[in-house]
């Protein structure tokens, strides 16, 4: 630690004795840290220069639908206002760590296939790369114009032999991205802890059938969210990859769903205590890596939180993969946890329709973002929740240019979506047809009556009796007509 810790401390003495103000560097030579302008690859800025890692791409401009230029958006204007508001504070894009500058491509079969030129670091020291890779993630975020990141303990910051060591990395990784951020105007969208990859979690983390695993995770989640306060994150993530089973024959259901409620009052307590502005937020799924996960969609997940009262300080994160593995659609679980006061943010990202697993996908099919979209918009925005790219590469797509290309289209899809669906609501087809629907709970007195529980079974008998036979006037449910309405607007 003493070794990584010394040069972040004269690089420190220098900013405070230079300003930010430093040497420029010349080509081949190392540089260090800083945002990067357009005319050289090693640039100056904070705490010194550092080389441009992404030296073919520009920042990523708004060309319209007509142009044929890939490294552009057709559909993302980020100051155009839609349905009256930027399409940027509709959006609220963020580019996620984890997998943006993590992952390498490895997968069960075979070995890593990325070879990013941020991970081509001489020193070989731990922190030292985690400072690169997080310039290079602020040169990316810059480029492509988005606003917001997310990232869980783990990733910026490397596991060391003790958790204070870890806790002082992390430090000094968070005082890096907060320098960024400030020269950059970037936020952090979401922090979490990453309680599945380590071993000592292999049965749980707050689930874990073992206390000291228990403590270890309360501990990372404590430290996880001191993190994400310093980086003034809008929000705190717990997505429970090991909290479920492998099998009933060896698990206590019970103590496990206990603890975990216990695990998320502490968080709440904690949050409370630590000032920390968003809401919790549960993100479910449910299964991957364990065999269920109790997190299984959002039904289970409100239920989970109404049983032990957690309800109020915790909302919900829904990805669109896990929605899908559970058998549901994007659309279905965001409407679900909308009609229940629990949308918090959504990590956009989709599936492959014949693939089993959790592929995390950059979302490109434009009826799913244009429904995800609707229901973003019928509730008038998701801050200070937004949309996530959870979503990676695929293995076989080796290229830089590929991670920018890939949030292009990503973006690109969520803004078709944006514009689709301010037009869907704003001409109000749907919503027309689907209140004729219903028409009878609002225009008749009956219909009032039941909704205001005024009346019972035998006041029910009493109409019933005395009315003709229901099915000789209900109307067609009109479904083939409702699907042409909405392919109207998808474009
Ligand atoms: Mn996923």
């Amino acid at each position: 630690m003493r070794s990584n810790f010394r040069p972040l401390l004269v690089l420190t003495l220098l900013l405070a004795v230079a300003g930010v103000a430093a040497a420029p560097a010349s080509a081949g030579a190392a540089c260090d840290v800083g945002l990067p302008d357009a005319a050289s690859t090693c640039k100056t800025g904070l705490r010194g220069a550092w080389e441009e890692l992404f030296p073919s791409i520009g920042r990523i401009q708004y060309e319209g639908p007509d142009s044929d230029t890939p490294l552009a958006f057709h559909y993302y204007n980020a100051e155009e206002v839609v349905h009256g508001k930027p399409m940027r504070e509709w959006l609220r894009f963020s580019m996620a760590y984890w997998h943006t500058i993590r992952a390498d491509g490895s997968d069960p079969f075979g070995a890593a296939t990325k070879r990013w030129p941020w991970e081509q670091h001489p020193a070989g020291d731990d922190v030292e790369l985690a400072f690169r890779r997080m310039r290079a993630f602020f040169e990316l975020l810059d480029k492509l114009g988005v606003d917001f990141w997310c990232f869980h303990d783990r990733d910026i910051a490397p596991e060391l032999p003790t958790l204070a060591d870890t806790n002082a990395a992390l430090d000094q990784v968070v005082a890096l991205a907060k320098e960024l951020q400030a020269a950059s105007g970037k936020r952090v969208l979401w922090g979490t802890a990453q309680l599945f990859k380590h071993p000592r979690y292999m049965h749980g983390a707050a689930t874990s059938p073992n206390a000291t695993v228990f403590a270890h995770a309360a501990a990372q989640v404590k430290k996880a969210m001191e993190a994400t306060k310093e980086l003034g994150g809008e929000n705190f993530v717990f997505w429970g990859g090991r909290e479920g089973y492998q099998t009933l024959l060896n698990t206590d259901l019970a103590l496990e769903q206990h603890n975990l409620a216990r695990f998320l009052r502490m968080a709440a307590d904690y949050k409370r205590k630590l000032g920390l502005p968003g809401p919790l937020l549960l993100e479910p799924k449910p299964q991957e890596p364990a065999k269920h996960q109790y997190d299984f969609d959002v039904s289970t997940t409100a239920a989970f939180l109404l049983r032990h009262g957690l309800d109020k300080d915790f909302k919900l994160n829904i990805e669109c993969n896990h929605a899908t593995l559970a058998g549901h659609s994007c659309y279905h679980e965001l409407e679900t946890a909308a009609m229940l006061g629990l949308l918090g943010s959504i990590d956009a990202n989709s599936g492959d329709p014949q693939t089993g697993w959790d592929t995390d996908q950059f979302p490109t099919d434009i009826r799913e973002t244009t429904l995800m979209m609707l229901t973003v918009l019928r509730q008038g925005g998701l801050a200070p929740g937004g949309l996530n790219f959870d979503a990676k590469l695929r293995r076989e797509s080796t290229a830089i240019e590929d991670l920018v290309l890939a949030h292009i289209s990503g973006m690109d899809a969520m803004a078709r979506g944006l514009r689709n669906a301010a037009r869907l609501l704003e001409d109000g087809v749907l919503e027309r047809m689907r209140a004729q629907r219903y028409s009878s709970w609002r225009d008749t007195q009956l219909g009032r009556d039941i909704t205001a529980g005024k009346v019972g079974l035998e006041d029910l008998e009493r109409v019933a009796l005395a009315q003709p036979e229901p099915f000789d006037s209900l109307p067609s449910g009109q479904q083939e007509l409702y699907e042409i309405q909405l392919s109207r607007y998808v474009r």
